[in-house]
Formats: C-alpha cells, structure tokens, sequence
C-alpha cells in the first residue's frame, strides 16, 4: 500500500476523522481495492451488512426552467417544443401508478417554472397527502425553495413551514453540484449560490426535515473543489445532523452545453468511497443506479455503499443527458443485486425506518 494510504487506513480503522489533504490522496491514488477495503470497512462498522433500497416513484411536474444550467439536458425554456408541464390529473396519475406498486415515496422535482404561483406547489403538496396518506413527498431541491422565497417574498422559514404544512415530508439533495464560486459559475451561473444552497438546507434541518446532499463531479471541476465540497457538506452536518446521505451524480454530457466525456468506472467507485470514507458524519452512502448503471451499483456495495436508491419508475434528468441505464428496476432485480453481492436486502422507507428485510 503507497504511504500515504497507509496513513489514511490507519486513521480509518481508528475511527478518526480525514483530513482535505487525505481526501485530495484518495481521489489521486490507483490503488482503488485499498480504498475500497477502507470504504467497506467503515460502511459496514456503522451499517452492518445491510444494503436499503425503496419503492418509490420520480415525478418532474415541469421542465421548465429560467435557470438552463450548462450541465442540464432537462431543461427547456417556455414555448419551446419539448417544454411540459404536467396538469395536477397527470401528476395524479403518476401518483395512482406508484400507490398500485405499493411504493412509500414520491420523489418529485422540477424546473423554476417563470409563472407557476407558489400556490400550485402547495395544492400539489395537498392534493397528493389527501389521496394516498401513506406515501411520504420527498419534493424540491434546496434551489426550488429558494426559488418560492424569491416568488413571494416570503423568508425561507416560512416558505418550509407552509410546505412542511401542505404535506412536504423531506427534500432530495439536488442542486448543490460544486459549491465553489468558480465551477459554478461556468456550470450553473443562474444558480443559487453553494453557501445559498447551505442556507436553504440549514433552514430545512431546523425546521425538522431531513434532507440528502448531492454533488455533481465529472465536469469542469477540480479534484480540490470537489473536497471543498464535501468540506462544506461535512461542517453542515457538523451543525445540524439533518443530512441522510450523500450521493455522488456522475455528470452526463449528451445534449448539454459542456463538452466532456462521461466519467469512467474508476471515477464512480472513488466518489462514492471518499465520500464514504471523508464524510463520517453521513450515516448513508447512496448510488443512484440510474447514473452509475446498475452493474457498477452492485460493485460499489464493495466500496463504502449501503443504500441504491429505488424502483424510480420514470427517469426524465439523466436520460436526457445521455443515461443508458433503464428508468426503472424491479423490487426483485434490486434484491438480487443486493443478495448476490453478499449484503442483506432491506426495504427502507423515506426514513430509513425497515419496511421490509430479507434474510442474507
Ligand atoms: O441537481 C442535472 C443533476 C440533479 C445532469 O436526493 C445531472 O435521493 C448528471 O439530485 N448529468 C437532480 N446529473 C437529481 C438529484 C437526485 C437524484 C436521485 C436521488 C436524489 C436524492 C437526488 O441531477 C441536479 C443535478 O445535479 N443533473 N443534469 C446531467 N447532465
Ligand atoms: Fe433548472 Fe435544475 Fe436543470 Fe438547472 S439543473 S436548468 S435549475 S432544472
């Protein structure tokens, strides 16, 4: 093993915290089986064997966005042929479809639409709490609630409290690509800024919400922005605790404004386990087999992963951007994925609370 992996490892198997510099070394080494021992090891201390999955539903009620980020093929600008937006029966609908597949989760986010009011996400977040009481809303990134604060002037607390009111149960970790101000403003300059992105998800935790925490990498960022990053992520967590897990997006350049290839395996596994190993506040690490593929998403169970998100059904983000994976897997697809690599499957719902285990 290289020295300075040497370090690193024994630091790991003694439960102390990395530094930046040992997190910059790991992105920087070859030697991805030692990682992915570290990795695995510090995963299974905290979660044993078991690997979650969920049954859930992706929902993106509009494309629409005044951001257009460089990195987004989602995207559309208003008029535009491909531009959408769901009525309330269409994403009725998608709701129906998920209760049928007894799923516990509708993951739902969305473009900032220039002239949808406020009020249409809170009918949205009513509507859908009354006709299926049992499925929790993960819904809007930290960008989209900023987005309503900025529509109705209201303060980010009191747009979370009507929210959280309407029927919002937590909120994915999207949005937060790179935070360091000179990525950002080459990928994303519309966006909100990262210490905005901090903010929005300071202002969830307190309000009682969980939320996960993502980051973009395989664009035009630095191996040191991406450990700023997770520096950040890392002091929040510190704070809060409001953070589930953290999932690394491998970029996708078809259709986008970046020229770029897509990141390679090797690029994948060392995200994920970095960012197992660097962010020891972070109960779970997740691989969101829609970008990795799920045959990689088996494989990172072996470096520091325990949870691949879910069923997801319907997947418009990233294959817009050039995904090959399928939009949707079977409960009984990701149980073997799980079983033939070693790990015991576990139903999880939005919480992390079993619904359902079964045996090794
Ligand atoms: O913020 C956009 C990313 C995110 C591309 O919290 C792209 O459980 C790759 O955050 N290539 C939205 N990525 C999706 C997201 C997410 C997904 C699954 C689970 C969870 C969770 C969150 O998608 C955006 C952006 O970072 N994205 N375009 C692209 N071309
Ligand atoms: Fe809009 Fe989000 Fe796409 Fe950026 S990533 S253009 S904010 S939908």
């Amino acid at each position: 093993m290289e020295a300075a992996l040497k370090t690193i490892h024994d630091k790991v198997h003694a439960g102390r915290r990395l530094t930046e510099e040992d997190a910059l070394a790991l992105f920087l080494t070859r030697d991805i089986l030692s990682v992915g021992e570290m990795a695995d090891f510090a995963n299974r201390r905290r979660n044993g064997d078991r690997v979650y999955f969920i049954v859930n539903r992706h929902i993106n009620p509009t494309n629409i966005c005044v951001n257009r980020c460089q990195f987004c093929a989602f995207s559309k600008t208003k008029g535009e042929p491909l531009a959408y937006t769901m009525t309330m029966d269409e994403i009725l609908r998608r709701g129906e479809e998920a209760a049928l597949q007894k799923a516990t989760e509708l993951h739902i986010v969305g473009g900032l639409h220039p002239d949808l009011p406020f009020d249409f996400y809170l009918v949205m977040l009513r509507t859908l709490r009354e006709r299926f009481p049992s499925m929790h809303i993960q819904a809007f990134t930290a960008v989209e609630i900023d987005y309503f604060s900025k529509i109705t002037g209201l303060s980010l607390s009191e747009v979370i409290r009507q929210m959280k009111e309407a029927g919002l149960g937590s909120l994915p970790g999207g949005g937060a690509e790179i935070f360091a101000p000179e990525v950002r403003n080459r990928i994303c300059p519309e966006k909100i800024t990262g210490d905005r992105w901090l903010e929005v998800m300071e202002a969830v935790h307190a309000a009682g919400l969980r939320s996960n925490a993502t980051m973009l990498y395989g664009h035009v960022e630095t191996l040191e922005s991406r450990v700023d990053h997770m520096r950040r992520l890392r002091e929040l967590q510190d704070r809060t605790g409001g953070f589930q897990s953290f999932i690394p997006l491998a970029f996708h350049p078809k259709n986008t404004q970046i020229a770029k290839g897509y990141t390679t395996g090797l690029e994948d596994l060392l995200a994920l386990a970095v960012g197992r190993l660097y962010l020891d506040n972070f109960a779970h690490v997740k691989s969101f087999w829609i970008m990795v593929g799920p045959k990689l998403a088996q494989i990172s169970l072996h470096f520091g992963v325990n949870d691949i998100d879910g069923t997801v059904v319907e997947e418009k983000i990233t294959h817009a951007a050039g995904a090959q994976a399928g939009q949707a897997m079977t409960v009984s697809e990701l149980v073997t994925m799980i079983r033939q690599a070693g790990r015991v499957p576990v139903e999880r719902d939005t919480l992390y609370n079993v619904v359902r285990e079964w045996p090794a």
